[in-house]
């Protein structure tokens, strides 16, 4: 399928999907909605086995297109494109079975930031910021915003970030657990490239039941989390990755894990 709003293409089992509305900072349109719906769907349909998001230009997204949202149009229900749009986005990020690499390339702002957050591992350039920009609109962050950012840098910092929308950098990011790591600007998509490869060949069933596991743990007494383990282990017991696994290690070679 060809795409106008953004690229998309799948090699050696990665899928890299680059947002592509540079002009506007990679904001989302209605259009870029519907087209990283359609590529998500290509990405479970061939089977990729690590997907990579970026974005392209100087920005890596600023949420909402604004220009859709004029000011005197007839009231827009809001709920209405989350419902749409937002949620089940975030939804599909967070339960691909495959681990997503974010390589945040630029500043990324409102929505743009909390679909960062949806991602499981997060690289940024040294020269990127996050801003929860909703609150400088009028809005409050969405997208997932107010449950991933206590979780993963604690209430203070939570309401500091959503009610002042300051821009947070890279550097900061890094230090206070927002995203995994800040890279100088040009070894970031080299280095993101090498990440989602090396994912790309890892024990695909086996990262999808990690990734399922710690996202459900929040929510999950200890006893709960452990009888989830459970489950995930025997699941994960039953794939052939595990007895390929356990044959490399006994005969002391290389595993090749095939993601079944
Ligand atoms: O409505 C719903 O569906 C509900 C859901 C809402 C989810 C949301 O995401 S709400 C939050 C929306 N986003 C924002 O409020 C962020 C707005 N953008 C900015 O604050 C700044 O542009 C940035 C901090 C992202 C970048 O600043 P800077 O100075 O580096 O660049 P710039 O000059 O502001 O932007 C460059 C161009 O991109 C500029 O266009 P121009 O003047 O060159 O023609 C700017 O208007 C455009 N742009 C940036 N962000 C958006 C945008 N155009 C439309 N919508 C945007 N969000």
């Amino acid at each position: 399928m060809s795409y106008e709003t953004i690229e998309f293409s799948i090699a050696e089992g990665v899928a890299t999907l680059a947002l592509n509305r540079p002009q506007r900072m990679n904001a989302f349109n209605q259009q870029m909605h519907d087209e990283v719906r359609a590529a998500l769907r290509e990405v479970e349909e061939q089977k990729a086995r690590c997907l990579l998001l970026t974005g392209r230009g100087r920005g890596f997204c600023a949420g909402q297109d604004l220009s859709e949202r004029k000011p005197g149009d007839k009231p827009f229900d809001l709920g209405e494109t989350l419902d749409r749009n937002y949620n089940p986005l975030v939804l599909t990020l967070t339960r691909l079975p495959l681990p997503v690499v974010c390589a945040v390339n630029g500043v990324a702002a409102g929505a743009g930031v909390n679909i960062a957050l949806a991602c499981d591992l997060v690289l940024a350039a040294r020269s990127a910021s996050f801003i929860q920009a909703f609150c400088r609109i009028g809005l409050v962050p969405d997208s997932g915003g107010t449950w991933f950012l206590p979780r993963l840098v604690g209430m203070q910092r939570a309401k500091a970030m959503a009610m002042l929308g300051d821009a947070v950098s890279a550097e900061e990011a890094e230090r206070i657990g927002l995203i995994w790591r800040c890279i100088d600007d040009e070894k970031l998509m080299p280095e993101a490239e090498a990440l989602a490869k090396r994912l790309a060949q890892a024990p695909t069933r086996a990262l999808a039941l990690i990734k399922s596991g710690l996202n459900a743990s929040f929510d999950n007494t200890l006893e709960k989390q452990l009888e989830l383990e459970k489950h995930l282990q025997q699941v994960a017991g039953r794939t052939r990755d595990y007895s390929e696994g356990v044959a490399a290690f006994l005969e002391k070679r290389k595993p090749e894990f095939t993601g079944e």
